[in-house]
């Protein structure tokens, strides 16, 4: 736990900040990213502005903040910059905190806790050098609780895992004759899309894959591919049909055999790959031999990935929970019983309550809120 110990004194004010902070971090969405919130505030104490990170592939907080004081015309010279992880160093998505932190010329630095992440650390002792009193400490518990399963997965230098389940009120995914196509609804449908394209990978097992044929692809309502695929991925040591709708292209129907080679992995003993992308490396398909979820993690995560999206079906779930490899879960529930039919995760062993794999459940919002351009708010995260 990095930072954990504060290692100055902090004021009241400075720590209602960082609660401010630590407030605005929990309306992003959880995911490849950590939750950040940000505070500029005033030498004498009073919060000027909040900001916050919605999810991957926007500002960061010390930018959504900064922002909002260019916005107002706030002069910066005599601010502190509170934010609840320490600035980044990178130029990732967006460019360095740290540099526009230094840019804007606010003095002073204080965050909660620090970014160990091989790209993005660093950011406070940049700062430092440059001349800015940075302090780091301040609420550091809180600010590792909040993002306590980001900070896991950087630890073990892992992709971060997102489980969805789609089940019937008594947990079912399919009926006793195997019947499972949309337990759940259009608007379930529709942010399983989005979500689908916020991630770097989806991945399904054998299973899923011979009962449901999926496409593994990213749609809008009115079926058009969006503009961002995830890698598909399916994890089983029995062959890939050549037919399957995974090895085809995003956008074509037919299978690409121009783009295609055929896949080692479909002899069972390595790592294949069969390459359909419609657009630069979105879209690829790859076939994990193997049953080890950790070992399927790092094969994903050689290939870029840092954040996967695994959809089933209960014994790939059941095999990522057993592992503790699961950050995330969106449990879908349709209002349907079906008092039969399989589970929405196998057996994972645990014979009595007290073991049982036990979650946090965020406040559930209405899914549209996910799909909508701009949205300010998660989600459905438990
Ligand atoms: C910050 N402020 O608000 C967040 C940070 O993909 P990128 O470019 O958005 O970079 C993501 C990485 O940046 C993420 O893994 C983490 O190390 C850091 N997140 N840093 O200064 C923020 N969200
Ligand atoms: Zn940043």
């Amino acid at each position: 736990r990095p930072g954990a110990e504060p290692s100055h004194d902090f004021s009241a004010a400075e720590h209602e900040a960082m609660r401010a902070a630590l407030e605005a971090a929990r309306r992003g969405i959880r995911g490849a990213n950590p939750v950040v919130g940000a505070v500029i505030l005033s030498a004498a104490g009073e919060i000027l502005h909040v900001g916050h990170h919605r999810g991957a592939g926007t500002p960061h907080a010390e930018a959504d903040a900064l922002r909002l004081a260019r916005e107002a015309g706030t002069p910066l010279e005599d601010t502190t910059m509170v934010v609840s992880l320490e600035p980044c160093n990178h130029t990732g998505r967006t460019g360095p905190c740290s540099r526009a932190i230094l840019d804007a010329g606010v003095p002073r630095v204080i965050y909660a806790v620090a970014d160990g992440t091989d790209t993005a650390r660093g950011g406070g002792a940049f700062l430092a050098a440059h001349g800015v009193d940075v302090r780091q400490g301040l609420l550091a518990r809180e600010a590792h609780d909040l993002n306590d399963r980001w900070f896991i997965a950087q630890h073990d230098a892992r992709p971060f895992v997102t489980l969805k389940l789609a089940q019937t009120i008594d947990g079912r995914v399919a009926a006793a004759d195997g019947t499972s196509q949309w337990i759940t609804g259009a608007p379930a449908r529709d942010q399983g899309h989005a979500l689908r394209t916020r991630v770097d990978a989806i991945l399904v097992g054998g299973g899923t894959l011979r009962a449901d044929d999926p496409t593994l692809t990213a749609r809008d309502a009115g079926g058009e591919p969006l503009a961002r695929q995830p890698l598909r991925a399916v994890m089983s040591t029995r062959p890939v049909p050549a037919d399957a709708k995974v090895r085809r292209g995003v956008v074509d129907r037919a299978p690409r055999e121009d783009t295609e080679r055929e896949a080692p992995g479909d002899t069972g003993t390595d790592h294949g790959e069969v390459v359909c992308a419609d657009r630069g490396h979105d879209g690829r398909f790859i076939h994990l031999t193997t049953h080890d979820p950790a070992e399927a993690l790092q094969h994903l995560r050689e290939r870029g990935v840092s954040h996967v999206l695994v959809e089933g079906g209960p014994t790939v779930s059941a095999a990522f929970l057993a592992a503790d490899l699961v950050d995330e879960l969106w449990l879908y529930q349709a209002p349907l019983i079906l008092g039969d039919g399989a589970a929405s995760v196998a057996s994972l062993g645990i014979g009595t309550l007290a073991a049982a794999s036990s979650w946090r459940g965020d406040p559930v919002r209405h899914p549209a809120d996910l799909a909508r351009p701009g949205h300010e708010e998660a989600t459905d995260q438990m």
